[in-house]
């Protein structure tokens, strides 16, 4: 009901005029760091870049839960197990955050997830590689939850307050769950030479990917300059990258892992790592929905959301029931 209110006022808003006078006090809030709230009024730009970033974000969860579902199985302990089944609920509870997110700003969840199943909206690059051994789910963990928290610790700022408080709790989540990749890692590495070889080729193969999650070079970003001045992205793609470098190298370092850049080095010039070229050609490959488990990861959520049509209807039959009760 709440989202439906909201729906209308999304619509009621696209119909007034932009102004410049509307335009520019519209900036002057997002310039004195107030929230933007769902029935403010808002550039129909603005609400179309939060729609397609918070939907991409919610699917990125969703889908994220598949490649360590993957492990549940076959998790080497059950502390292992029980650990990874809360990391993947919470993936879940993250996902449903952020549908609700956005469908403040008018847009409904069925439409988003319509959007997700044709393969119109996107998700992030990084859940279309497969997990190959368990030492990958601890370098889900360590790099790809790493990467996130890196590039979500920001959105808590971001100026669309709903946005912004959903992250919050994200984040704390995503902290944990780095975590215990970092733990499966340690363990891995203070293990037999097979396990700590284990972690390496787990390290040798998300390294770059993990990288891309950041996004396009700051020069290709298409949406970079315009979400920074309305401060729904705080730091560029370009920034965010190289902080996650600068922090991760020296973890594995302490791992004893060597990450996989020969021309990886640390500048006393500037204090950062300096890194390889990232293949971006791949990138767009598997944003394109070309890469190793695009095709896979699809059919599963088609599969998945067709199983389970019967307890969409019957919610929906047991909440017209209520209604009806409630009404005599
Ligand atoms: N993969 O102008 P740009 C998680 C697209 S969840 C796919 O820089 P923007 C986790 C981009 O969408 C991880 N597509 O865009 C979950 C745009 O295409 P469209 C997800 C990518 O939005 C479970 C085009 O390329 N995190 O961590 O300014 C378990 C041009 O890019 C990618 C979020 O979603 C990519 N890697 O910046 C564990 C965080 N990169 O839309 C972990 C919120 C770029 O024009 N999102 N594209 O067709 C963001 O911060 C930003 O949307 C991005 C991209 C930094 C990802």
């Amino acid at each position: 009901m709440y989202t439906q209110g909201l729906d209308q006022a999304g619509k009621d808003r696209r119909v007034a005029a932009e102004t410049e006078e509307l335009l520019n006090a519209f900036q002057k809030r997002v310039d004195a760091e107030e929230k933007i709230e769902a029935k403010d009024w808002m550039p129909e730009a603005y609400r179309r870049t939060l729609i397609r970033q918070i939907s991409q974000h919610a699917h990125s969860e969703i889908i994220g839960m598949q490649p360590e579902g993957n492990w549940l199985t076959r998790a080497p302990s059950l502390k292992r197990k029980a650990i990874l089944l809360a990391k993947v609920q919470d993936e879940a509870g993250h996902g449903l955050y952020l549908y609700s997110a956005a469908e403040t700003l008018g847009v409904s969840r069925d439409q988003m997830v319509a959007d997700l199943l044709s393969g119109k909206a996107k998700y992030s690059s990084i859940f279309n590689y497969p997990t190959l051994s368990w030492a990958d789910i601890g370098a889900i963990g360590w790099l790809v939850d790493g990467a996130a928290i890196m590039n979500q610790i920001p959105l808590c700022r971001c100026s669309y307050g709903p946005y912004a408080r959903a992250m919050v709790r994200v984040c704390k989540e995503e902290s944990f769950h780095q975590r215990q990749g970092f733990d499966i890692m340690h363990s891995l590495c203070l293990g037999t030479a097979a396990q700590k070889a284990m972690a390496q080729d787990a390290l040798d193969r998300w390294w770059w990917p993990s990288l891309m999650m950041f996004g396009p070079n700051d020069s290709e970003s298409t949406h970079s300059a315009q979400s920074m001045a309305w401060k729904i992205k705080r730091f560029s793609n370009d920034e965010l990258r190289q902080k996650f470098v600068d922090v991760t190298v020296q973890q594995a370092d302490f791992l004893g892992l060597s990450v996989p850049d020969d021309e990886l080095r640390f500048d006393d010039e500037t204090g950062h790592y300096q890194f390889g070229e990232i293949n971006w050609q791949e990138l767009f490959d598997v944003i394109a929905g070309n890469g190793p488990c695009n095709k896979q990861r699809l059919e599963k959520r088609q599969r998945a959301h067709t199983d389970g049509a019967w307890v969409r209807e019957a919610a929906q039959a047991y909440a017209s029931k209520q209604a009806a009760r409630a009404a005599a």
